[in-house]
């Protein structure tokens, strides 16, 4: 009986930014900075320690061109680390690091097999006989179904595709190659290993229609564990198909509801217990950096978003008592008041007048052009850290606006300004 496995992961985007987290005391940046490489480390360790017959990387293995070999070196010390175990590599090239954007020539390991961009083609993987059929893309715009034009199946073999693509759509990911799951059905090959959607979904278990997800997550749209599929073949057919995380730094998205609060204690409370057990059920071992967002209906709407920038430094402090590799990525406010939840905002003109600045045009239009001539002058690094820099350079000014009439309110309410 003829028994191996193989890996298929795809969006490495080696090198890719992680985004999003504001710098703090504490704040592991080289760590962070790293967890790209760090999880094709983990990919080529999990490669080597399964002993796989190969490894299929299906598209954007890099985030862009690259200005310098430092990327592109470290991918080829990674595929040789490959070599030396007698492991095979198969990749495809996908819109992020399609055959037109690659600017410098890099000489490849031998293990290496790299499918063309000018037509579908068939490689054989001589040790277990397995047909790989791929194409890479010429340009990031590839609006072509590729599919459609893969090589027929080899008779008696393991036959897998390779193609980077959004199926018939997944947004918010772009529709590039676009396949239907039908027609890949209709090639006869066992295994199709996908690129480009950063979620891990298995689309069709007959035949196997495989998204791994991305490799590591990079900003807060894309939580919870990353990492690649490792499937294991018996006599030509798929038997087991098994996600495994490989990501060095994981993103979790936090609500904490604090409906019924009547005091800031009961809020820190509730914040507390909510990244107690973040960090107990998702973490695994791993920094774990969150976002943390208030909501639910509250008396204390006002006065949470009068001291917004305080509870973000208190949940940073509360993380910090948590766990050692527990990080706050941001803190947001999205309660209401009591009297917005009963339909009752606007009790007064005051009130009335600041609900029409949230959506006024006017007020949108003259602060844009302020803030545009304010952002001109913010150099492009600093707004990194700031969400009201980053709502104004994004034109999302309602819920700043939002925020200010709350903390305003508050203020007068208190019969604090003078
Ligand atoms: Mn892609």
């Amino acid at each position: 009986m003829m028994k191996f496995k193989f890996l298929h992961a795809a969006d490495i985007h080696l090198d890719s930014p992680l985004r999003g987290l504001s710098r703090y005391e504490g704040v592991p940046v080289d760590q962070v900075r790293e967890a790209t490489r760090t999880a094709l480390d983990n990919l080529i360790d999990l490669a080597v320690a399964q002993g796989v017959a190969f490894v299929v990387i299906a598209g954007d293995l890099y985030d862009g061109r690259w200005d310098d070999m430092a990327t592109g070196l470290y991918f080829c010390r990674a595929m040789r680390r490959l070599n030396d175990a007698g492991i095979e590599a198969y990749i495809v090239l996908g819109n992020h690091d399609a055959a037109s954007q690659q600017t410098l020539r890099l000489p490849l390991p031998g293990n290496v097999h790299l499918f063309s961009h000018k037509a579908p083609e068939t490689i054989v993987h001589a040790a277990t006989g397995t047909a790989l059929h791929g194409q890479s893309y010429e340009r990031p715009d590839t609006r072509e179904d590729l599919s459609s034009g893969y090589p027929a199946a080899v008779a008696e073999v393991l036959n897998i595709g390779v193609l980077h693509t959004a199926l018939t759509g997944r947004p918010p990911h772009d529709d590039y190659a676009p396949a239907h799951p039908e027609g890949l059905a209709a090639k006869g090959y066992h295994y199709w290993a996908l690129g480009h959607v950063h979620a891990h979904e298995i689309v069709s278990d007959d035949p196997y229609i495989v998204f791994p997800g991305n490799l590591q997550g990079r900003h807060i749209r894309e939580c919870g564990p990353k990492g690649a599929v490792l499937v294991t073949v018996e006599n030509d057919h798929v038997v087991d198909v098994e996600h495994v995380a490989l990501d060095a730094v994981r993103w979790a998205d936090l609500a904490v509801e604090v409906s019924g609060c009547e005091t800031v204690a009961d809020v820190d409370a509730r914040v507390h217990q909510v990244l107690v057990e973040a960090h107990r059920s998702q973490a695994a071992g791993r920094p774990l950096i969150a976002r943390v967002t208030l909501t639910g209906t509250t008396a204390l709407h006002g006065l949470l978003a009068q001291r917004l920038p305080l509870l973000r430094d208190e949940v940073r402090v509360h993380a910090a008592n948590v766990a050692e590799d527990l990080w706050i990525e941001k803190v947001r406010l999205a309660t209401q008041s009591i009297e917005a939840a009963d339909g009752q905002a606007a009790p007064d003109d005051l009130a009335a007048l600041l609900g029409e600045g949230e959506t006024s045009v006017e007020l949108h239009a003259a602060l844009q052009s302020d803030f545009a001539l304010l952002l001109s002058r913010v150099p492009p690094d600093l707004g990194e850290d700031s969400e009201i820099i980053g709502a104004a350079r994004a034109g999302a000014l309602t819920p700043l606006l939002a925020r200010a009439a709350a903390a305003l309110q508050a203020r007068l309410e208190e019969g604090g300004v003078e």
